[in-house]
Formats: C-alpha cells, sequence, structure tokens
C-alpha cells in the first residue's frame, strides 16, 4: 500500500515497539490508515502493522534510507520513538548512545531539511538521577542520570530545546513514566515488570519480579500515554511553553501493590521477589511526578489508576488471547 504522498503523512519511526504499534494505530484512526507510515528496523510482528496501512523496513542510523523515506512521504509530523531502553542500554552501552543520540540527529536534520511541521520525540523518567527529589519530582530539579538511556535522553532533551530555537521546529516531548499496555510488549526497560506480570497472571503461573517488592515508580496505562501523546501534538503552539520535555504522571505503585490489585480479580496469583541489576535503576528514579506543567499549559488530565487499570489489562488479556505472551511455567 502507499500514500498518496501530498505531504499529508504522519511518519511513525519505531512503529514496532510498545508504544509505537498502538501510537500508529490510534494515528490511523484519527488520520485515515493510508496517511500514516510506519517504519521499523525489524519486520513486524504484528502483521495487522504493514497490512492496515503503509510500512517501510527502515533502521533510522541509516541517513541516505531516512533522508529518502522523508523525500518519499513529505510527512507533515514524525513520531521518533526508536530508542534502546534503560536495561538494555545499560548492556550495550555504546550501541545505546548511539541509537538514542544519532538516532535522534539523523531524524531533526531531516526534519530541518524536509520542513516538517512538528516532531515527536518521547523522553523519560530516567532524565532523573539519585540526587533528584524522588516525591512528586519537579519539573525542573536536579538531573543526575545514571543511565546510558537517562544521560542520552537528557542530552536529546537540551538538543530538542536547541533545535527548536535555532531552527523553529516545532519539537515536542514527554517525559514517560513505566507505560502498561495490553497489546504490544515493552523490551529492555526497567518497568517492564509491570506488563509481564498480568501476562503471568493470566496465564494462571507464578510471577519472579525483578524489583523489590516496596518499589515505587511512576506508570501510566497506555489509553493515557496516548492521550497524552496526541494532546501534546495537537495542542496549538503557543501554549507548548516547554520545549526540552514535560514531567507526566498518572499514577505510582510498587511491585507490591499491582499483586495485590491482580489478586482482587485472581486471588491464587503468586509473586516471589529476586531484585536483579535492574534494583539499582529503578532506585535511581522517581517514585512520583509533579506534572503540575503538563496540566496547566494544554491540559493533561490522565483518566486511568492501578485498580482501573487492572481490571481492563485483565479483561483484555482474557478475551483477546492474541495479544497474551506466549509463556511456559520456566518462562518466568
Ligand atoms: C524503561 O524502564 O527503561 C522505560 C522508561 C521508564 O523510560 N520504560
Amino acid at each position: 500500500m502507499s500514500t498518496t504522498g501530498t505531504g499529508d503523512t504522519i511518519l511513525v519511526i519505531g512503529a514496532g515497539g510498545q508504544l509505537g504499534f498502538e501510537l500508529t494505530h490510534e494515528l490511523r484512526q484519527l488520520y485515515g490508515a493510508s496517511n500514516v507510515v510506519a517504519a521499523d528496523v525489524r519486520l513486524p510482528k504484528h502483521p495487522e502493522l504493514a497490512d492496515a496501512g503503509p510500512f517501510v523496513q527502515l533502521d533510522v542510523l541509516d541517513k541516505a534510507g531516512l533522508g529518502a523515506v522523508m523525500q518519499r512521504y513529505k510527512p507533515k509530523q514524525v513520531y521518533h520513538l526508536a530508542a534502546l531502553l534503560s536495561a538494555t542500554a545499560e548492556k550495550n552501552p555504546k550501541f545505546g548512545w548511539e541509537l538514542n543520540m544519532d538516532g535522534l540527529f539523523n531524524v531533526l536534520d531531516a526534519a530541518v531539511e524536509h520542513g516538517t511541521g512538528r516532531i515527536y520525540w518521547p523522553s523519560s523518567i530516567a532524565v532523573f538521577g539519585p540526587n533528584t527529589p524522588r516525591d512528586n519530582t519537579p519539573q525542573y530539579t536536579v538531573m543526575d542520570p545514571g543511565t546510558i538511556y537517562g544521560i542520552s535522553k537528557q542530552a536529546g532533551e537540551l538538543w530538542l530545546d536547541w533545535y527548536y530555537r535555532k531552527h523553529g521546529l516545532d519539537v515536542r516531548s514527554l517525559r514517560y513514566p513505566g507505560l502498561i499496555g495490553y497489546k504490544s510488549l515493552p523490551g529492555g526497560g526497567t518497568t517492564d515488570y509491570a506488563v509481564d506480570i498480568y501476562h503471568h497472571a493470566v496465564h494462571g503461573l507464578p510471577y519472579q519480579c525483578f524489583l523489590q517488592e516496596d518499589t515505587y515508580l511512576p506508570m501510566m496505562y497506555m489509553p493515557d500515554a496516548l492521550k497524552a501523546t496526541l494532546d501534546l501534538m495537537h495542542a496549538p503552539a503557543e501554549q507548548i511553553k516547554i520545549r526540552t520535555s514535560y514531567n507526566l504522571g498518572a499514577m505510582s505503585f510498587s511491585p507490591r501493590e499491582i499483586t495485590q490489585s491482580i489478586q482482587q480479580h485472581i486471588p491464587d496469583f503468586e509473586v516471589t521477589y529476586q531484585p536483579d541489576s535492574r534494583q539499582q535503576i529503578a532506585d535511581s528514579w522517581p517514585k512520583s511526578i509533579d506534572d503540575s506543567r503538563a496540566r496547566q499549559d494544554w491540559g493533561w488530565t490522565p483518566q486511568f489508576d492501578l485498580g482501573a487499570m487492572t481490571a481492563d489489562m485483565l479483561k483484555h488479556l482474557q478475551e483477546e488471547p492474541q495479544y497474551l505472551a506466549p509463556l511456559t511455567a520456566e518462562a518466568k
């Protein structure tokens, strides 16, 4: 399938990822499937991505390949989501830095060259570090990230602001908390336990959690993340007062609390705790987020708390087994 190439298109880079898959679906609902080009370095795990609209295989580090896609589709908006997340980037720091930074430069430069109207790039709570106030973390505070992912996100935020000031690029960004959705699995993050745990519960399997039971982290259900992203991208430019990235919050819970929330529906669900290297990352991140600037500037309000998310996640995973991760008793 191909688009008209009239310049009304939207390009989603990293469309096969946890957020990209759901965002592409949402954008196709809003703008028409043929106007939203999904791009990913890998062929899609979910056939829907390529069957429902245009798909291109693209490595964001391939500058010429990206230029050709930009030339062909002339997108009005680009969502650049391709990145290595916190835990994976710690295992492969050089590549994490290269993908997260050079990928961003390639997109920003291509957007300047091709006159792209609006760019979205996700930041993360990982921009904060061990000396940041952890409760209700303010928009502007100490930022001393300890992970390659966090360092790349912090640097990236400042580059966004620079491209906005020097090139007039309409760049917009959110500092996502951990994202939880039933349609696509995360990969390589510190907050991934909060997705994996639901899949185990629905399979009737026990779950071994890689964080301690009392580790609080900010989290968000996917419908809220999609709403925040689209609200930000649809807001008039004069309402976007922060061109680095906005703090964004919804809920905060610990592994013990999410377990209890699941046990209200599945009473015999069991969880054990075996913290690994991700514990140290989680301990350096905020427990909760002050997102008052997002609320004030463009009207952000989340809809889902832990109870509502658990009920919805379990319902969907039970009723739509195509989204259930294929787990076996050994796969904890
Ligand atoms: C991760 O855990 O690395 C991500 C994030 C919070 O940015 N989910």
